[in-house]
Formats: structure tokens, sequence, C-alpha cells
């Protein structure tokens, strides 16, 4: 027997996505037998020597450095993974591209709309895959809920509600890191949470066709990360609320913030269709909600919990007999077996995966929210 292929993989970032990434490039082969290649954690970048090489003995790379250019640049990689804060989504993407690498892109894909085209049109152009890590798609209860949905169970769909909800900026001394900042996360929770509120709503139920939105940064200024005792601004929103029209004629509504009291990673949707509706709560990740109208003519009625375990399920097959739950880290497992898939088999990475066309198209609409909340209109979306 010919030995099986094996892909270099090269992590931009040690935190907590390089963390579940390279996680999820181990573990795959040993779930999805055989896998389509075997990925080696060849090489992990970080900028601060001590962290990246802990995280590299730790994660189990075989080098690490402190300069991006060499591990994209490394000849053993063929996939670069972008699990670097957003203003580091781009140069970085557009070299490995550039450099013929296939490259896996954590969300949102950009700042804003404008870099985000760029990525989307140099993708377009290379012969390499490309892909958001969206994540949720890859949770076998929201992949249930799209193919439902899409096989026309609940027939015409009139809403999409969803919100995403955390809790750790509640405190006004949390610090300013990052994350607060406009010119290096773009937005706060819109991007951060909102974005995968957004995709699951194109996956699930269709495109975007306008949006009303509202943010509102609560807390103003924060003591800096280091120096608690010097206040900056807060550049970004801390909570969004927006209404949302689908071009199927579905209407909704998306909410995200990171001062949800009690919440921590609340990330929960609902379908409503004239035949039924589905629910989804990702602190219940195995389960999926679904109430058919038809039940009400038998005996049953109501809602009824799926637990989303069965061989029949997506993905569920590569793990455990039914009935044994999986985790939030499965997502990632998932998610990489389809790109890596993607790569060695020459696969499309839609319908499943995110393309950067989605990334961008998510961009455009997170643009669109912002754009509605400072004029008070209502914006239509253009592509
Ligand atoms: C933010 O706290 C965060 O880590 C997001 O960045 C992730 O995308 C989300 O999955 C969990 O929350």
């Amino acid at each position: 027997m010919s030995s099986p292929r094996r892909i270099g993989v090269a992590i931009l970032g040690y935190a907590f996505m390089g963390k579940s990434h390279s996680h999820a490039f181990k573990s795959m082969p040993h779930f999805f037998y055989p896998p389509p290649a075997i990925p080696e954690l060849v090489v992990i970048y970080g900028r601060t020597e001590e962290k990246v090489r802990e995280a590299a003995e730790n994660y189990g790379f075989k080098k690490h450095v402190t300069d991006w250019r060499k591990a994209v640049n490394d000849p053993e990689v063929e996939v670069v993974d972008n699990c670097l804060p957003n203003n580091m989504h781009m140069e970085p993407t557009l070299e490995a591209i550039e450099k013929g690498k296939n490259v896996l892109c954590e969300k949102p894909l950009a700042r804003n709309s404008g870099e985000a085209k760029i990525l989307r049109d140099a993708a377009r152009k290379a012969r390499v895959k490309t892909m958001v890590a969206f994540n949720y798609r890859f949770v076998p209860a929201v992949q249930l809920a799209r193919n439902i949905v899409q096989s026309g169970m609940l027939g015409r769909i009139y809403h999409f509600r969803a919100r995403y909800l955390q809790d750790w900026l509640v405190d006004p001394n949390a610090p300013l890191t990052w994350r607060l900042r406009k010119e290096d996360a773009g937005s706060g929770p819109l991007g951060d949470l909102g974005s995968h509120i957004i995709d699951l709503g194109r996956f699930i139920v269709g495109e975007f066709k306008s949006v009303m939105g509202v943010v509102k940064t609560f807390i103003g200024e924060r003591p800096l990360p280091g120096n608690p005792a010097k206040k900056d601004r807060v550049t970004v929103d801390d909570a969004f609320e927006a209404v949302v029209e689908l071009e199927n004629g579905a209407i909704g509504t998306l909410e995200a913030s990171r001062f949800a009291t009690g919440r921590k990673n609340y990330n929960n949707f609902e379908v409503n269709g004239e035949k039924g509706s589905i629910e989804f709560n990702l602190e219940r990740l195995n389960e999926l909600r679904v109430y058919l109208k038809e039940w009400e003519r038998g005996s049953i009625g109501g809602w009824n919990t799926v637990l989303v375990t069965e061989k029949t399920h997506p993905y569920i097959k590569a793990y455990w007999p039914p009935g044994h739950i999986i985790g939030w880290e499965h997502t990632f497992i998932n998610e990489v077996y389809h790109f890596i898939k993607a790569v060695v088999q020459d696969e499309g990475i839609a319908p499943l995966g995110a393309t950067f066309e989605d990334g961008y198209r998510n961009n455009v609409i997170m643009d669109a929210i912002l754009k509605s909340a400072e004029d008070g209109k209502k914006v239509t979306i253009e592509f």
C-alpha cells in the first residue's frame, strides 16, 4: 500500500484560534480515516519568540518563526492557515495566494468590504483553494438545519432570527485590546460575532437584500492593556441590532453583543416557515429543535428535540456510535477535513465551505449595517 499523502501546514497565530486549528489538523486523520492527506504541522508564526516557541512545543510544530513571511514562504508549506487578528488578514493572505499556497483564513475575511474585495479578487484569479473559517457551518446540527430548509420541508420561509451573545466587556475596566480598536478589528461584535450569524443566515436561508441597523458603544474609554492607569477610546461597536430582508422574501433580526450579562457564547438561531420551524443553540450543539405543523394532526404536536448523532447525520460517521455527543472542537476538525479534501482532491469549497466570495459578501452586509446605523436609513445590499 502506498503511504498516504502528507501536506505541510503553516499556522499564523498561536492564540485561541491557533490552538483550535492546530488541534483540528492533528486530529483530522484520527477520525476521517482514510484521510485525504495527513497534515504536517510544519511551522507556526507569532510575534513573541518565547510564546511562539512554547506554542510550537505544545501543539507539535516542527518550527516556529517570528516573521510571518518565513512561514508563508517555507517550501514545505502547502497550506497557510491565517489565525491572526483582522488587520493581519490582508497582507499574509495575499502573499500566500501569490506564492501558490492554499489559504484558510479566519473570519471575518477582512476589516471592511474594500479589503475583502481585494482578497476575493486575488482568490478568483488564483489556482489555489481559499476558504474563510466560518466553523459553525460545520456543526452537524447546522448542516441538518440547512438540509431541512433547502429540502422544502418547512415550505416558504418567513423568518430568520439570530443572536450571538457574550458578556466579556460588562466590566468597564476590561482592557482595550485589539478587538476594541477599529484600525485593528474593523468593527466590534458586528464583525466578530455578527459575521457568524450573517454567514449562517446566508448558508441556511439565502442571500440578503437589505438591512437596517443600530450600533451602540456603551463604554467609550477603557484602560490600556499593561498600563491600566491610562485610558484610550473604544472605536468599535459594543453591540448591534439589525432588521434584515432576504432575497427569498423572508425577513429577520440579527443581534450581537459583548454586554449580554451571563451569556458566554450564546449563538442561537430560529427559522420559521409555513410548514414548521427549527431552532439551534450552540450551547446544546448536538441538538436541533424541530417543529412541524403536520405533527399537530397526529398525537405528537409541539417542538421536538432531535439528537443529531445518528450515522445519517452530517460528519457523525467519523466520530462515535449514535448517542455519543461531540463538542465545539469538532466543528474545526470537520472544517479542516473539508478544506484539506478540497485541496487534495481538487473539489469545490462551496457550497459547504465559505469561499472568499462568501467572505466578501459577509463584509459588504456588515458595512451596510454600519452605514444604515450611521444614516438612520435602510440600506439595499449591492455586491
Ligand atoms: C470571540 O470571543 C470569539 O472567540 C469569536 O472570535 C469566535 O469566532 C467565536 O466562535 C467565539 O467567540
